[in-house]
């Protein structure tokens, strides 16, 4: 594997990281009514980076307060006015991205030229388009005058921390909401200055409040009385226990769980495109995407070919520091997903699956894991079934296409496939057999503002972005 490092990392000088943060509450930052201090590490170093707040269940009661205060007015605002906000917010974005790139990068652990090119700019893309929304739900096909839910309680992962952020926070505000999000206890910091941001933006009082914390933090808000509508992104097991609270309140749920996806390739698939997206597909975020293609099912016919040329491309990854702009893959998040991951590539060679990465050197601190594949892999394994959240990719083969649908929709899950054919008639039948929310064709892990996102079966239910993501915000 090359294993270079760029002359010149992208400077981590542009941000300015305070060694301790407060929570954000009705427009201020505010100190807890008695949770104590946590720390976040840059999983590439195992520095600690700063010190936040971990909130109580009083301090989430101040930050619904604020929101059902705030409510009253930001509701009753002319949606062209909702909208100069949420644009402003973007541009703000904009003008801060490359601040904001290298924090993410220095919290989560990903490659600067993800957080670059795809997550900031995503971010920015997801206000402007919710900020086009706002004045414009009169005439959304939703019926005479929608209204917003109240208050939404946002629980967040640490995969896409800013991104999951703005999933939740644009079309929430769009349609006229107030929100009290938590963002997830290894990566809190991106929220903390979009909090910022928000107070940059004049954003009234009360409408974004964020409060950092553990699950305590998450159960708490998810609980409590004072809130119309949970979104949650984050494991299944939470998910289910989030919707057993829930469960006979008034609440409306989204939830946005893990994922098995399969991309498939056909004998007709053009080789090299193919090996492109399955790279992407499990080596984007180290695998650490709810959406990953992680199982690959390859026509038996071109499996050896295929996998020879993958096996190349695999060769040529680099893996390290996070904020070199010519790393491909950088940092596993914690330690906890780490030993998550190892030992589910354990299982696989335990169960009798053939292993191989390419020969990498991995940094001596930090948490670190190398691109892994695993061969002669059964639908019985656990490596075929589990979602590792990893780079870890499970290759099973089939001969026709019936049986490729019936492997890829063998799964507790649905939430993402790949297909990969030459042949438009056979991409539209397979695509329509596949239980899954998000099927891509020729691509992989392909985002866009303006479509839906969500899952089939144990992924979830409910969709963020485009259209329907805004109806899971207001009452129709
Ligand atoms: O998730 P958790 P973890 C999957 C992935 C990963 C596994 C565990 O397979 O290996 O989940 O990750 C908050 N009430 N995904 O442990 O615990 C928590 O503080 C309310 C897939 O990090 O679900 C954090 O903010 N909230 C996924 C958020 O939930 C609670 C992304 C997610 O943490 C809570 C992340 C509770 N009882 C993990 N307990 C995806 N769909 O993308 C925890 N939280």
């Amino acid at each position: 594997m090359a294993f270079e490092y760029a002359p010149a990392p992208e400077s981590r000088a542009v941000v300015d990281i305070a060694p301790s943060y407060g929570l954000f509450i009705d427009g201020e930052f505010v100190e807890s009514s008695g949770g104590g201090l946590d720390k976040t590490v840059s999983p590439a170093t195992e520095e600690v980076l700063a010190e936040y707040t971990r909130a109580t269940a009083e301090d989430v009661d101040r930050a619904v307060r604020a929101a059902r205060k705030a409510f009253e007015k930001w509701s009753a605002l002319p949606g062209s006015e909702r909208a100069k906000y949420l644009f402003r917010i973007a541009r703000i974005i904009q003008e801060r991205s490359r601040e904001l790139a290298v924090l993410e990068t220095l919290d989560n652990g990903k490659p600067i030229k993800e957080t670059r090119d795809a997550d900031l700019p995503l971010v920015a893309a997801h206000f402007v388009y919710y900020a086009g929304w706002a004045d414009k739900l009169e005439h959304a096909g939703f019926g005479p005058d929608p209204k917003p839910l109240g208050v939404a309680g946002q629980v967040i992962p640490w995969n896409f921390p800013l991104l999951m952020l703005a999933w939740k926070i644009a079309p929430a505000l769009a349609a006229g909401n107030t929100v009290v999000l938590k963002p997830a206890e290894t990566t809190p910091l991106s929220a903390l200055f979009f909090a910022d941001i928000c107070r940059q933006a004049g954003l009234p009082k009360g409408v974004v409040n964020i409060l950092t914390g553990d699950g305590s933090t998450g159960a708490a808000l998810v609980a409590h009385d004072g809130i119309d509508k949970v979104a949650f992104t984050g494991s299944t097991a939470v998910g289910k226990q989030i919707a057993r609270t829930v469960a006979g309140t008034r609440k409306k749920l989204t939830l946005e769980l893990g994922g098995k996806g399969a991309n498939i390739v056909f004998d007709d698939a053009p080789i090299d495109q193919a090996v492109e997206g399955i790279v992407n597909g499990i080596f984007f975020n180290q695998g650490q995407v709810c959406c990953a293609g992680s199982r690959l099912l390859v026509q038996e016919s071109v499996q050896d070919e295929l996998l020879d040329a993958l096996k190349r491309r695999m060769s040529t990854l680099r893996v390290g520091d996070p904020l070199d702009k010519n790393t491909d893959v950088g940092a596993i998040n914690s330690a906890e997903q780490l030993a998550r991951i190892t030992e589910l590539a354990d299982s696989g060679t335990a169960e009798g699956a053939e292993r191989w990465a390419p020969s990498c050197e991995l940094p001596s601190q930090g948490y670190w894991f190398a691109p892994t594949l695993f061969t002669n892999v059964t639908q019985a394994h656990r490596i075929a079934r589990e979602e590792i959240f990893g780079p870890v990719l499970s290759v099973l083969t089939f001969r026709t296409p019936a049986e490729a649908v019936a492997k890829a929709n063998n799964s507790q899950y649905g939430l993402s496939a790949g297909i990969w054919t030459e042949k438009g008639s056979r991409m539209l039948a397979v695509a329509d057999k596949l239980r899954a929310g998000v099927v891509w064709a020729n691509t992989f892990n392909k985002f866009d503002p303006t479509s839906p996102f969500g899952g089939f079966k144990e992924s979830g239910f409910g969709r963020e972005g485009g259209r329907h993501g805004l109806e899971a915000y207001l009452d129709v």
